[in-house]
């Protein structure tokens, strides 16, 4: 059989994504699945029960990664196929889960035709990958490369005061197994979650890396008083002094320009009350370039911004790095395969970096790695609205299926 003529079945995918969509679906449309909630829980369940009917051997490891393996006529190294199924909060349907549905897509096509393969594949789902409850994110797959060890992962406590460990053994997902000890390449098909694909009307994102991102905390600490009675000279006004970092990181990016992003996501008040000034602030910066130079003289500058902020508002403050990953390339010769594969299907292609943050750029560590972006409706991501249409979903899915059988070598059948 020519295997250039296999292709997945498009609606098959869609109905996949579609029945996950419903685990932890939220009224009004989107996706809730935080990492080891309850909601993610089902998520999972789902997904090792979709992975069994398609004769999958699973194993969870002590994060709770999940891999499913169909064997190969030898015993490795693996080919993986992989990405997350938990979500940010306003989550959309295919953020991570059309990585992890496209590799159970690209397993029943070969079930269906009967291709066997002289390596295992091997489709994986990472835990943690959002970073949204539980810092860092792609927390599953540093550890599984071995950037973190696996104790101090499971002491880390999420947003909302939980110890890892103690969430992961609460849904059962803390494994014993092992995960696929050689990998011979990995490939995660995403959405793009910019804007870039749909802009220039490119059917596929041939990605050669992820740029870098650091995630610092910052704990503002001043003093609460009478908002009425108070004058500003004898205030230690905690949301005062966070605002003027917030703006300080806007300033910071428009004066480095090109490339660079940064993003306060996150600002909790305490007391936060109107009549109340607020006597700590707990913050993040987000800030990200491909330029791991520019980043660190970014970096730099936001420090400058927080002390200068605190001694403006006369308060204290600490900081705590809940990220920091430097800028990764992928592997040039699956980067190649990437684009070779989209081209002998007839689809458009352009080289790009990924802007959002994935496996990948972890899973590079540790074995040659290369990602497929297809586009996003608007460039729109972590957002419940986030869409990517069924035609692109399936081009996307069948390079997936193809730089896979190009590594996984084919026994019954020749890649031409
Ligand atoms: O933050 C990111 O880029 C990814 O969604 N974790
Ligand atoms: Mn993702
Ligand atoms: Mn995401």
């Amino acid at each position: 059989m020519n295997i250039n003529t296999l292709r997945i079945n498009g609606e098959r995918l869609v109905a996949r994504l579609k029945r996950l969509g419903t685990i932890g679906a939220l009224d009004g449309g989107g996706v809730s699945r935080l990492a080891l909630t309850t909601e993610e829980k089902g998520g999972r369940d789902h997904l090792v029960s979709e992975m069994k009917a398609l004769g999958l051997a699973v194993a969870i490891d002590p994060l709770g990664n999940i891999f499913g393996t169909r064997k190969g006529r030898t015993a490795g190294p693996a080919i993986m196929l992989g990405s997350h199924i938990d979500t940010v909060a306003t989550g959309g349907l295919y953020d991570g889960a059309l990585g992890v549905l496209a590799g159970l897509e690209v397993i029943a096509t070969l079930n269906d035709a009967g291709v066997e393969t002289e390596n295992p594949l091997v489709i994986a789902a990472f835990t943690n990958e959002e970073g949204a409850r539980f810092q860092p994110d792609m927390l599953g797959s540093l550890v599984f490369a071995k950037g973190m060890a696996l104790e101090d992962a499971l002491e880390i406590v999420s947003i909302d005061g939980k110890r890892l460990g103690d969430e992961l053994a609460a849904i059962g997902y803390a494994g014993s197994d092992a995960g696929p000890v050689e990998i011979g390449a990995y490939f995660e098909l995403h959405i793009e979650q910019g804007p870039v694909l749909e802009d220039e009307a490119i059917e596929i994102g041939v990605v050669r890396g992820v740029q870098g991102i650091s995630w610092t905390e910052i704990t503002v600490s001043g003093r609460s008083t009478h908002a009425g009675t108070t004058p500003i000279r004898l205030r230690r006004d905690a949301g005062l002094a966070a605002a003027r970092i917030a703006a300080g990181v806007g300033d910071l990016v428009r004066e480095i320009g090109g490339d660079m992003v940064g993003t306060v996501g996150a600002i909790n008040l305490t007391p936060n009350l109107v009549n109340v000034v607020a006597e700590k602030a707990v913050m993040t910066v987000d800030l990200r370039h491909p330029d791991a130079a520019v980043l660190k003289a970014a970096h730099e500058r936001l420090v400058a911004v927080i002390n200068a902020a605190a001694e403006r508002e006369d308060v204290t403050l600490s900081t705590r790095m809940l990220a920091d990953f430097p800028p990764t390339d992928f592997a040039p010769a699956l980067v190649d395969s990437v684009e070779d594969a989209a081209k002998a299907l007839g689809l458009s292609t352009q080289r790009m970096f990924s802007g959002a943050g994935h496996d990948a750029q972890i899973i590079a560590g540790l074995a040659p790695a290369a990602m497929i972006f297809v586009p996003s409706v608007n460039g729109i991501s972590h957002n419940t609205t986030e869409f990517t249409a069924p035609a692109d979903l399936a081009n996307g899915a069948n390079v997936l299926l193809r730089v896979a059988l190009s590594r996984a070598m084919p026994i019954n059948g020749e890649i031409a």
